[in-house]
C-alpha cells in the first residue's frame, strides 16, 4: 500500500480550472507514452478503432489479460447508448440523451465512517496514485440482459486500503450525487434519492471489484457513471453505483436503494445466480445486447462466470435466502 498524503478539499479550492488541468494532464501523460496501437490520438481514434466515437479524452492504461473474457465486446454505441441510470430517466436511451447536464468536474469524494482517514478529497488526488488497467468484464443486469465491456479502472481494494478501514468496518456504502438540477430524474420520487449501494467489505476487497473511470480507453461518458463508478462483474448491474460522491465504511449492513424500494424483489447481495429467480421472472438465461432479435438467449452462469474467484466469499451462506 502506498502511503499517501491526501490533502482534504477546502471549499475555496474547488475550481473548474484545477480539473481542467487534470484532464489535460491525463491526456498529455497518455500521449507522452503512447505506443500508437494502444493509444490512438483522440483525433484519429475513429479510424484506429471503428467502435470508438471521438469525444471523451483518451486515458493511459495497460490491458490486464488476466481479466479479459473472450466473448466479443459490445460496441461503444451499445455500451453508452443502452443504460440504466434512473437519475436521467427510466428508458434505456434516456441516460445517453439526458446525462449531458451532469458536471463531472470539479468533483470530490467524501470518505466517511469506520476508517482512520476520512474527509473530502479532490477527485484528482483520489485518482493520482492508481495506474489504470483495462479489464474486459461480463455485465449482467437483473432485468435479464447482458453485455461485455472493456472497462478502464483500478482495483477498488487499492483505493479503500488507503483510508485504513478499522476492525468495525464490515461493509462499504457508495452514494451517488444528489442534485435534481443536474440529475432531472431525481425530481421524481422513483427511488428514495440519492442512489445508495453497498458491499460487504470482503466483497469490496476482492481483486475483481473494479473502480471504473473509463471505457474503451476513454474517460467514462456521463451515462455510464462518470467520473467514478464501481463494477462487480459477479453481481447484477444494480450493485454498480454510478457517479459516486461518498464512500462510507459501516459496521451494519447498509440499507441500499433497491432492497429499500422493493425488499421482496432485490436482496443486498444480488449475486448473479441462474438458480434463484427474481419473483417476477427467471434468471436462468440472458439476452446479449446487440446479438440480434432472433439470437437465442444464453444460459446465465453462477456468479456470472466468476465463481472461481468469488465463490469462497459465500461459503456457508444460503444463496436462496441471501440473494
Ligand atoms: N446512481 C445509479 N447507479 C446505477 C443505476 C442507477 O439507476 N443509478 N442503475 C444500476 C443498474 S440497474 C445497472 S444494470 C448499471 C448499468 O450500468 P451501465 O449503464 O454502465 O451499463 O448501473 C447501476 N448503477
Ligand atoms: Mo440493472
Amino acid at each position: 500500500m502506498r502511503d499517501l498524503k491526501l490533502p482534504a478539499v477546502r471549499p475555496s479550492e474547488i475550481t473548474a480550472e484545477r480539473y481542467f488541468h487534470m484532464r489535460r494532464g491525463l491526456l498529455a501523460s497518455g500521449l507522452g507514452l503512447a505506443t500508437a496501437s494502444l493509444l490512438p490520438a483522440p483525433g484519429r481514434a475513429a479510424s484506429a478503432a471503428p467502435n470508438v466515437a471521438p469525444g471523451p479524452a483518451a486515458l493511459r492504461y495497460t490491458p490486464n489479460p488476466r481479466y479479459a473474457v473472450t466473448d466479443r465486446s459490445n460496441s461503444y454505441e451499445e455500451i453508452t447508448g443502452y443504460n440504466n441510470f434512473y437519475e436521467f430517466g427510466l428508458d434505456k436511451s434516456d441516460p445517453a440523451a439526458n446525462a449531458g447536464s451532469l458536471r463531472t468536474r470539479p468533483w470530490s469524494l467524501t470518505i466517511a465512517g469506520e476508517a482512520e482517514v476520512t474527509g473530502t478529497f479532490h477527485l484528482e488526488d483520489i485518482l493520482k496514485p492508481h495506474p489504470l488497467e483495462e479489464r474486459i468484464y461480463r455485465h449482467r443486469c437483473v432485468e435479464g440482459w447482458s453485455m461485455v465491456i472493456p472497462w478502464v479502472g483500478f482495483p477498488l481494494a487499492d483505493l479503500l486500503a488507503r483510508f485504513r478501514p478499522n476492525s468495525r468496518a464490515k461493509y462499504v456504502e457508495f452514494t451517488t450525487l444528489l442534485d435534481p438540477r443536474q440529475m432531472p430524474g431525481q425530481q421524481r420520487a422513483v427511488l428514495d434519492w440519492p442512489y445508495v449501494e453497498g458491499l460487504r467489505i470482503d466483497e469490496a476487497m476482492n481483486p475483481l471489484a473494479l473502480m471504473v473511470v473509463g471505457v474503451y480507453g476513454r474517460e467514462l461518458p456521463n451515462q455510464n457513471g462518470a467520473p467514478l463508478r464501481v463494477h462487480l462483474p459477479w453481481k447484477y448491474g444494480f450493485k454498480s453505483g454510478k457517479s459516486i460522491v461518498r464512500i462510507r465504511f459501516t459496521e451494519r449492513q447498509p440499507l441500499t436503494s433497491w432492497p429499500a424500494a422493493s425488499p421482496g424483489e432485490y436482496g443486498f447481495y444480488a449475486n448473479v445466480n441462474p438458480m434463484v429467480d427474481h419473483p417476477r421472472w427467471s434468471q436462468a438465461t440472458e439476452r446479449r445486447i446487440g446479438a440480434g432479435l432472433f439470437a437465442p438467449r444464453r444460459p446465465t452462469e453462477l456468479f456470472n462466470g466468476y465463481a472461481e474467484q468469488v465463490a469462497g466469499l459465500y461459503r456457508g451462506l444460503d444463496l436462496r435466502r441471501s440473494y
